[in-house]
């Protein structure tokens, strides 16, 4: 296949005005983002995406998940499509970046056929999955993990976020579920740009991650259940506190990592105490382990030392332990021509690069499974990300969307 010229490269200032007009919807208190999937603010995000679009030509199609498929045509009508996107919803203190880059970049390679009046055999899709950060409504990379047909959609609408509100039900308010069936399109490859989330690339001085795999993650809801009671006048021995269990489950799932370094992380990020009043010890507390690792052995090793352990140090206090697996997704391998196309696509450009492995999940994760993908990550500043101070410089994000654009119009099939 003819490859674009080194010289082709995308309208960086062009980009990164669209990042910056985006994140004007849905700010952060902070500078960065609070555009949580199916609010009010993400349906304003999709639709200056949607007219952004139709400006440069492309037609939409959204589907039952309410993700969103920008089309150009190819000259071959029956050609599959290249697919090229990521998600515009946000953490509730998110970055302008993570996620954006990658819709924005997909819909920035379009502007610069256009200018170049390039024609592709196969059409190209920008895509914007809805719900890909899983924090309003778990799991993660929701919309691409109904579309691969690892989650059940009917459930999937079930979801509750903590006001108690249904994701079905907000999607179809805000207007955005489709009436395309999900999974039903058929790709013949998903390229996906995106911050890489973490301090190699910054720290190495390299400018492009040619994303190889990316780790496996478990999310396990736990629920620990003791007794509310008076903290003034409840004796200390009578005591069935919720909230030591915490914190022996805290400690727990940071030693499970650090025994396995450098591979392994765990955290726990999302908690809630009941009934949360100062003068009442905690009766339970409900809260999500994050653990992960790209070697498949260690995360299940993971998953089980905190399935046998953390009860234990539970009953040793009096409280019960339970949990239950809310979100799940083994380590991807990467396609091998996709990898390839984006690594010759930094060489050609003369970027300096090197072959990284995902730290955070990604909607490609889960398309892997369905389609040929790969992933072209650029660095942030201190690594830093679901943070509102998150950061990239121009040239970065201008790189990283140049080595999207040679990856993308090199499978695509330029005709000349
Ligand atoms: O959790 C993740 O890795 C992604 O940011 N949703
Ligand atoms: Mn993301
Ligand atoms: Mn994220």
């Amino acid at each position: 296949m003819a490859a674009p010229g080194e010289n082709l490269k995308i309208n960086g200032d062009r980009l990164w005005d669209s990042i910056h007009e985006m994140a004007e919807i849905g700010p952060g208190v902070a500078g960065g983002n609070n555009r949580q999937t199916v609010t009010d603010e993400d349906g304003e995000g999709r639709r200056l995406f949607q007219k952004w679009c139709e400006d440069a030509g492309l037609t939409m199609g959204v589907d039952q998940m309410g993700t969103m498929f920008m089309r150009r045509e190819g000259t071959d009508p029956d050609a599959l499509p290249v697919y090229v996107g990521s998600h515009l919803d946000t953490q509730p203190t998110g970055g302008r970046y993570d996620g954006v880059l990658g819709v924005l970049g997909g819909l920035e390679i379009i502007r610069t056929l256009n200018d170049l009046g390039i024609k592709t055999k196969h059409p190209i899709v920008v895509t914007n999955w809805t719900n890909e950060e899983g924090t309003r409504f778990a799991p993660a990379m929701m919309a691409s993990g109904v579309f691969a047909g690892v989650l059940d959609q009917d459930d999937i609408y079930q979801h509750e976020d903590a006001a108690g509100l249904k994701f079905g039900d907000e999607l179809e308010r805000i207007g955005w579920k489709g009436e395309e069936k999900t999974g039903d399109r058929k790709m013949h490859a998903f390229f996906e740009l995106h911050i890489e989330q973490g301090p190699i690339l910054e720290a190495e001085n390299i400018d492009i991650g040619v994303v190889t795999h990316g780790q496996g993650l478990r999310w396990v809801e736990c629920t620990i259940t003791g007794k509310e009671s008076h903290t003034g006048s409840t004796p200390m021995k009578m005591r069935k506190n919720a909230g030591r269990g915490l914190a022996l489950v805290t400690e727990l799932v940071h030693e499970i990592a650090m025994k396995r370094q450098p591979n392994a992380v765990g955290a726990i990020g999302h908690i809630d105490v009941y009934p949360n009043s100062r003068n009442i010890i905690p009766g339970k507390v409900v809260f999500t382990v994050d653990i992960r690792s790209h070697e498949l052995d260690t995360l299940k090793e993971m998953f089980a030392e905190l399935e046998s352990e953390a009860p234990k140090l539970c009953e040793s206090i009096g409280v019960k332990f339970e949990a239950e697996i809310i979100g799940q997704f083994d380590p991807p391998a990467f396609d091998e021509n996709c990898v390839t196309a984006v690594r010759n696509a930094a060489k050609r450009l003369g970027y300096s690069h090197r072959d990284i492995i995902s730290g955070a999940g990604h909607d490609a994760c889960w398309i892997n499974r369905v389609a040929p993908t790969s992933m072209v990550m650029c660095p942030c500043v201190d690594g830093l990300s679901h943070n509102e101070a998150e950061e990239i410089t121009k040239e970065w994000a201008a790189k990283g969307t140049d080595v999207l654009f040679h990856a993308v119009v090199e499978t695509a099939e330029i005709v000349e």
